[in-house]
């Protein structure tokens, strides 16, 4: 079995929600909240047996698009102080950031 872990824009995560369900597969939306631009967005931890893990990742393509959007001015780009920018930068999110991981055990009381 497969742990698939997808960060998706909070835009997307309708749809996918809506195709999973239509799928069949189980999955848990958590709200989450990115690193770089601190706005929210939504992690879906997805159970599937391995046979169904490209399945999924189609569906996830498939629901997910990439989106410009405008990084605050002021946001730090990394650690060091001399890497703030002044204005506002345009970067790409998305469409989605996706993890497979294998599980261990899976129990369900
Ligand atoms: P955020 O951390 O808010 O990042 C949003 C977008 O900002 C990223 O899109 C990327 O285009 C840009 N970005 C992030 N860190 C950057 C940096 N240090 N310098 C320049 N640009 C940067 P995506 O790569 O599509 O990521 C979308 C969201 O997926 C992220 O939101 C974060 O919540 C999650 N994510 C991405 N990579 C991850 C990772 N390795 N581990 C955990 N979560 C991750």
């Amino acid at each position: 079995m497969r742990l698939i872990i997808a960060v998706v824009q909070d835009k997307d995560s309708i749809k996918l929600s809506d195709r999973l369900v239509k799928e069949g597969i189980r999955a848990t939306k958590l709200a989450s909240t990115g690193g770089f631009l601190r706005s929210g967005n939504s992690t879906f931890l997805i159970g599937v047996e391995d046979e169904k893990v490209e399945e999924v990742l189609d569906l996830i393509r498939q629901s997910c698009r990439a989106r410009e959007q405008l990084v605050n001015p002021m946001s730090p780009m990394s650690n060091q102080i001399e890497s703030y920018v002044p204005y506002p930068v345009s970067v790409q999110v998305g469409g989605a950031t996706v993890f497979v991981l294998d599980v261990e055990q899976y129990k369900h009381f």
